[in-house]
Order: structure tokens, then sequence, then C-alpha cells
């Protein structure tokens, strides 16, 4: 028999909705749910590696606890009983020992969120922590310092630009499919794409302009162009009049950096950025400076991504057609919002272990992110106390932050190393108990608001009964806080139960998702008032070009441009991602791997000649930090100073037998460094010297 079924994918965190066929049980196939507008209709190729991966066996089938050295791969099944016995003991004596805040808890954003963080409060810990500063986390803290609200505030009205400028943002790569679709169908509309990018990835090919920028220097082509569209009054005055707190300070800031200047900094020729700033100029407000999203690359980054907040308050494209605009949700359409379980119990206060807060080392970093790479500092140092045990849930640290040697000699510092995921990660791998959780068409999550100009609510939902010995994440956390004493903070019976409270102020039934699984919040496009009413949630409620928030943590907003340098002999390892796989945890997918096996590492033709290197040779790639081997392929394609791997390879769990040691993993070459202000890990001030072998 037939049924069809509406859930969402988690291949990758865009959680596309999607409808599952099911043929007496078994699923048959995996659309993108039709129901959905823009956003839904299609997959990508990692979403149907779904289906390979609910039936994959090479994953951890019930809860495993360590019987040989860490990493020796030596397990033993155990029951969830004894599993969570094993966990509570340990945890509370740590806890009794050291106190709550040396047990850490690490989590990647899902919409699981809340039981996570609702477990750390009730164990008393200041220390949750996301994957966020391995990704978008400097990006955050610039959107904060300058507009008073975070990076997802914002969205982008893609598909209605004249111009979309794309730092490095590879949409047609690096992909989420309603990104993909926006993009596709603005290109029908005639949009002009201006790639920024060392390299030529498909969507720098696919572009009216390709920007083959040096590597690291894109805040210097950014006060170029400020420096040109200023001095043309190119800008949109009406909009910085309204909505620009100390515009003049920016003026006179960027005076200095003319195309010229940007030429000799960024190897893109003066009369490129002139050419460029005026067609923007003519085209303002639909101009969109896409602040993108992964930002964990430079030191510099936090004032690279000012720099494009300034730009768009240039263009004036907040708030307009074709430009950016702020995220509606439940509260835009006339109703309360949902529940959250953090909410009904208080947060820990005290010191955190990651250097976060005023007069510390990363002041205006925002804790409720956390600074997951200083995990081995926190280690290493015991400052500011010892931190013992670790706790991590859909997060991979010790493939996704750099040094994986550094990180794995602080790993053994600890006493508890705790991973809930549903496959082997490397952390998994090298952890003291593994807790599997069930895949994400076998289980119900909490409802997620998916903010926008046309906001909905779109729920996942159990497809089909679990075929291991696995448990969903509102399980185990509420059966591990029953364990250590606080069960009384989970008081839901189960998912549909917890689902139920969730909506109780907001005037939705959760029988209005069973048709489609989605409840469309609005019929048509939410805009606020561009005269009165946009929301910028600064002190003087204005884009800060002098921001309050850094100027009172002693932070200097307009700081001098320093100049990049490339250490002699060596190149600069840029990174990024691949389509077919997301991040770490495509790699043992058998469908993925038919497709893309492993990737070479990309060289700028004549560098590579230079070492006597062409394309097919095996290559040794090292530095201090660590070394692997790889294949060449070099290309015009790519600057000169720069060799780019994708993310994704070298994977060390040894159950997982197609992706164990294949191909190179950029962690094991990069050392930890901070972008100094946004907290950021700056994985891109990395280089590496190669030879043929
Ligand atoms: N298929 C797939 N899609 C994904 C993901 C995935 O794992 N797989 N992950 C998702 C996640 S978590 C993220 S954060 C996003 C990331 O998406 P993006 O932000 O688009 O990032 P990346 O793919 O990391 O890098 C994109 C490009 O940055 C370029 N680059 C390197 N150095 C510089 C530089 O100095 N300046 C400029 N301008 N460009 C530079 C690289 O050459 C690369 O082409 O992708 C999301 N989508
Ligand atoms: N060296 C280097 N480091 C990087 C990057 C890079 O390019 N180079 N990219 C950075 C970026 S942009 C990001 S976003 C991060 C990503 O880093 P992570 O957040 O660590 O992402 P993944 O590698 O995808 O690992 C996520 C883990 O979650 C598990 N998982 C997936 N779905 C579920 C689920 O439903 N439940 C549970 N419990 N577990 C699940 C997967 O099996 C996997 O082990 O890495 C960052 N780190
Ligand atoms: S972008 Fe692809 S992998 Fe990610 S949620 Fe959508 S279909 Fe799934
Ligand atoms: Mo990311």
């Amino acid at each position: 028999m037939e049924t069809t079924k509406y859930s969402q994918c988690e291949m990758c965190s865009a959680r596309c909705p999607i409808e599952v066929t099911l043929q007496d049980g078994t699923v048959s196939t995996i659309f993108g749910n039709p129901n959905v507008g823009s956003i839904g209709t299609r997959l990508c190729a990692k979403g149907a590696g779904a289906k390979w991966f609910l039936y994959d066996t090479e994953k951890p089938t019930r809860p495993q606890i360590r019987v040989g050295p860490r990493g020796s791969g030596q397990w033993r099944d155990a029951s969830w009983d004894e599993a969570y016995s094993y966990v509570a003991e340990r945890l509370t004596s740590i806890k009794e020992k050291y106190g709550p805040e040396s047990i850490l808890v690490g989590w990647r954003g899902s919409l699981n969120n809340e039981f996570v963080k609702a477990f750390t409060r009730g164990l008393g810990s200041p220390n949750d922590f996301t994957h966020n500063s391995v990704c978008p986390l400097s990006l955050h803290t610039a959107c904060q310092a300058t507009l008073g609200v975070g990076r997802k505030a914002l969205g982008f009205d893609i598909e209605n630009a004249e111009y979309v400028v794309l730092y490095g943002r590879n949409i047609f790569e690096s992909l989420t499919v309603a990104e993909v679709n926006q993009l596709m169908t603005a290109m029908d509309n005639g949009v002009k794409i201006v790639t920024v990018d060392p390299r030529a990835s498909k969507t720098a090919v696919r572009s009216y302009y390709w920007v083959k920028i040096r590597p690291g220097t894109d805040w210097a082509f950014n006060l170029a162009l400020m420096n040109e569209i200023m001095k043309n009054r190119l800008y949109d005055e009406n909009f910085v009049n309204n909505w620009v707190k100390d515009f003049d300070a920016l003026r006179r800031y960027v005076e200095p950096y003319t195309p010229e200047w940007a030429e000799t900094e960024t190897h893109v020729e003066a009369s490129t950025i002139r050419k460029l700033a005026r067609e923007f100029g003519e085209a303002k407000p639909k101009v969109i400076f896409h602040i993108g999203w992964f930002a964990a690359r430079y030191v510099n980054e936090f004032h690279m991504r000012r720099s494009m907040l300034f730009l768009n308050a240039l263009m004036g494209s907040y708030e307009t057609e074709g430009g950016l605009f702020f995220k509606k949700g439940l509260a835009d359409t006339g109703r309360k919002g949902m529940k959250e379980l953090p909410s009904t119990i208080e947060a820990p206060k005290g010191d955190r272990f990651d250097c976060i807060g005023p007069g510390k080392k990363f002041p205006i970093v925002d804790k409720s992110q956390g600074i997951a790479h200083m995990l081995a500092e926190a280690a290493e140092t015991e400052k500011p106390y010892p931190v013992k045990a670790l706790m991590i849930y859909r997060f991979d640290p010790l493939y996704s932050t750099p040094d994986t040697k550094r990180l794995i000699r602080a790993l053994d510092k600890f006493d508890l190393l705790v991973a809930i995921d549903v496959n082997w990660s490397n952390t998994a791998w090298y952890a003291d108990v593994v807790l599997p959780e069930t895949h994400f068409l076998e289980r119900g999550d909490p409802i997620q608001e998916r903010k926008g100009l046309k906001p909905i609510l779109a729920l996942r939902k159990k497809v089909v009964e679990p075929l291991l010995d696995t448990r969903p994440a509102w399980r185990i956390f509420k059966e591990l806080a029953d364990r250590m004493g606080f069960g009384d903070k989970f008081f839901y019976k189960d998912i549909d139960d917890y689902n139920k409270w969730k909506l109780s102020d907001t005037g939705i039934d959760i029988s209005q998702f069973d048709e489609k699984g989605v409840v469309n919040l609005a019929k048509d496009k939410i805009y606020y008032d561009r005269q009165t009413g946009l929301k910028f949630k600064t002190p003087s409620k204005k884009i800060e070009v002098i921001s309050s928030k850094m100027e009172d943590n002693g932070l200097e907003s307009l700081p001098p441009y320093e100049s990049v340098k490339v250490p002699e002999g060596k190149l600069r390892l840029i990174i990024g991602r691949n389509p077919l796989y997301t991040q770490g945890s495509m790699s043992n997918n058998k469908y993925i791997k038919e497709v893309l096996w492993d990737h070479p590492i990309w060289m700028n033709k004549d560098a590579a000649a230079k070492l006597g290197i062409k394309t097919g040779d095996k290559v040794n790639v090292h530095n201090e930090i660590g070394s692997g081997v790889a294949t060449a392929y070099t290309t015009d394609g790519i600057h000169p100073e720069a060799v780019f791997i994708p993310h994704g390879f070298g994977k060390r769990a040894g159950a997982q037998k197609l992706a164990f040691g294949v191909g190179l993993a950029d962690s094991e070459l990069q050392g930890v460094v901070s972008d100094y202000i946004g907290g950021s890990a700056a994985m891109q001030e990395c280089f590496v010297k190669i030879e043929k072998i």
C-alpha cells in the first residue's frame, strides 16, 4: 500500500520540507513538499541520500560503552538503562567534585536546541556552546554590534534583486535548495551576480562578474567600494539620513582607501572597483551585498562583515523589494510566540570556559553561542577552572574545530566524553559513551518557526518506526534529567504533548499540520515601514557606524586596515563545501560516495609549475600543525597565493568503512586562531608547503 507523509529533511541544517512516499511501510521516494512554495518542491543530492542513511548499518545501532583506550574503536553494546546510569553517575560525581561549571555541553543548532539548553540549565552549568564559532559567529557578532540584532534576523529577497554580490557565498555548491531556487529565478529575471572569490567556484563561473580577489582582502575591496560610492554620492541619501548613525565618520574613515590603494592589496583592478561602484549606485536599492554565512576565515572577519552591512546601508537596501529584509515571525502576524522549555528554567550564572564576557578576551561575543574552539585552551590552562566532562549533541568538534592533535591531547584531560549522534562522528569514535539518536525520519521534533517575508510553522513528524535501538532527543534528555534528579523540569509526556504545550499561546492547533505538514502564517509578504518602522535594536535604533557596544567595551569601531601577508615559500589553504557533502557528515553515505569518492587539492597552474607539480600528481601537504597526502588539480581558476580543498574528507571513525582515511582533512592542518573581535575560528590563517611525492 502506498502512503504519503510530510516531514523535514535533516541531511543538512536547511531542513527543507519533504514529502515521503512509503510502500508497505518502507520508504520508496523522498521529494520536496509541494505545499511550501519556493522552499519546497525539490531536494538536493544530499537530501536524496537520506534514504541510504536510513537503511545504513555502519552507524551505532544501540548505546555503546568504550572498553579499550579512547579512539581504539573497542566498544561493547549497552542497554539504554545501563548507558544512562553510566553517564548520570559520572556526571554527578564530577559535579560534586569540581562544580557544575566543569561540565560542558556542546551542540550544533537544531530543532532540539531547547532540550539541550534546558538540560544544561538543569545541570546548573553556564557552559553550553554551539558549533557557531566554526561557522557564522563573527558575522553574528558584527550584526549585533552594528544593527543590534543577530544575523538570523535578516533575509534576502534575491528573486527581485538587480545585483547580488557574493563574497565567497557559493550559493550553487554550498547550497540550500530554497536559495538556489531563488537565485535561478533571479537569473531568469536578469539579475547580475557579482562573485568575489579567489577561486572559480560553480557560482563564480555562472556570474556576470567574477572578482578573482587575493584571499583575505575582501575588507580592503569593500573599503575602496565605499570610498568610490561616497565620493561620487552614489548612495541613498534618504535612507542614510534616516537610519545611519555617524555617517560622516564613515566618510572620513574610507577617504584614504582609494581603488588604486585597493588594487595593490586585493589584486582587483581599480577600474573594476570603479565600474562596479557606479553600476551598484545606479541599481540601488535593489542591490544585495549578501552578508554570507560561514564567517570563520580570517582574523579581521568581523570588520569585513561590518563593511558589508555598511554597503547595504549605502544602497538603502534594507527592508526593500530586491534587497535585505527583516524576517517576520508569529509576532508579526498578530500572534503570541511559541513556548520554549529553557525559559522555564533559570539560567546559571558565573564565568564561562571560553573567555566571553566584559573585560575578557571576547567582550562582545554572544554567550548564547559560545566559542567551541576554546575547548583545547580551557582544558590546557584550567582557567578559569578545570573542565572535566564534555557532552556533545549533533556536533563533531573533533572534526569541525581546528588542530585535531591538540584537541585530542586536551580531550584526554576530560574524565567523561559523551556523544549523542545519529552516526559515528570522529568525536563519537573518541568518546566514552555513545547515545545513538534515531534517524530524522524515525522521530518527531519540536515545531519550527521559519521566519521570512511569509513566515510558516513546520513540523517534523515520525515517518517510519525506528529500525534500531535508538531514541529521539526529547526522550534522551528527559530520561537523563530523570537520572540526574531534575526530571520534573522535563514535564512533557512525549513529543506530541511537548508540541501542544509549545503552541498553547499561539491560537494554532497541532491538527492544522495534518494536511500539509506546515501552517502558513501570512498570505502576503510582510514589510515594515522604511521611513519609520525598521527594527534596528542598537541603543540609537539605527545602523551604528560607531558602535555603542564596541566603544563601551573599549574596542575601536573603525580601526585602520592592516595589510595581509603570506609567509615566504608557503601557500594559503582555503576551504569550502562541495555540493554532495554536508560538512563532515556525509562521507560514509553510499549514494554520495558513488558520485564523489575523493577530492583533489586545487593549485594555481603557475604556482604549481614552479614546484614541478601538474594535475594528477600525488603531493604532500604539510605545516607545523599536521600533514597529509592529496592529488593535485592545477588550474588558472584559483589565485596564485591559494590552494583549495573542501571540508568533509579524511574522516577517522574506524566503523565508517567508506569514509575512513579517504582524502585530506583540513582541520588537521589548521591551527587555533580566532577573529580577535568576532570570536570565529580564523581557519584560513593557515599556510602550507606542498611537495610532489
Ligand atoms: N552542499 C553543501 N551545502 C552546504 C553545506 C555543506 O556542507 N554542503 N554547509 C552549509 C553551511 S553550514 C554553511 S556555513 C554554508 C557555507 O557556505 P559558503 O558561505 O558559501 O561557504 P564555503 O563553501 O565554505 O566557501 C565558499 C567559497 O569561499 C571562497 N573563499 C575562500 N577564501 C576567500 C576569501 O578570502 N574571500 C572570498 N570572497 N572568498 C573566499 C572559497 O573559494 C569558496 O568557493 O553552506 C551550507 N550549505
Ligand atoms: N576545518 C574545517 N572546519 C570546519 C569547517 C571547514 O570548512 N573546515 N566548516 C565549518 C562549518 S561551516 C560548520 S557549519 C561546522 C559543521 O560542523 P558540525 O556541526 O560538527 O557538522 P557535521 O560535520 O555535519 O557534524 C554534525 C554531526 O551531527 C550528526 N547528526 C546529523 N544529524 C543528526 C541528528 O539528527 N541528531 C544527532 N544527534 N546527530 C546528528 C552527524 O552525524 C555528525 O556527526 O564545521 C565547521 N568546521
Ligand atoms: S538542502 Fe539538501 S540536504 Fe539540506 S535540508 Fe535541503 S534537501 Fe536536505
Ligand atoms: Mo556552517
